[in-house]
């Protein structure tokens, strides 16, 4: 009986600590699921390179700003995050394929990322728990 309690008591410690990030924008999986139709890109179609989407950030003090930005973006559309901090964190794209950037304590740092699945992208910083931005792919 003692031991029942115990090994229950452990597998719920188990349970509490498989906590990951806490936010994910993973895609329903059944939509995902279906094989990849090879979109073959039309080559007559000649436009020019898109326009990069910019969200500049800033952390200083403990805080970040700015905190739950709306942004639009296009599939394959470059997206750079500009950051200037005062501090060392992770920023996380919450993308699939993910990324992750490690933020240095530093001004002008700049990291650039494409999104290939249309969708809501959360931008994270996992020190500070805060979400920078959302970005509408689509
Ligand atoms: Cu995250």
């Amino acid at each position: 009986m003692r031991t029942l309690i115990a090994a229950t008591a452990v597998l719920t410690g188990a349970l509490l600590l498989t906590s990951g990030c806490s936010r994910s924008t993973e895609q329903p999986a059944d939509r995902s699921a279906a094989p990849a139709a090879t979109a073959a890109p039309a080559p007559s179609d000649q436009k020019s390179p898109p326009e990069r989407v910019v969200i500049d950030v800033t952390i200083s003090g403990g805080q970040v700003t700015p905190v739950n930005q709306q942004v639009q973006a296009a599939v394959e559309q470059p997206i750079v995050i500009r950051v200037n901090s005062d501090a060392e964190d992770e920023l996380h794209v919450h993308a699939s394929p993910e990324h992750t950037f490690a933020v240095k304590p530093e001004s002008l740092q700049s990291f650039q990322f494409e999104v290939a699945v249309p969708g809501k992208v959360d931008v994270e910083l996992h020190h500070l728990n805060r979400v920078v931005a959302t970005i509408t792919v689509q």
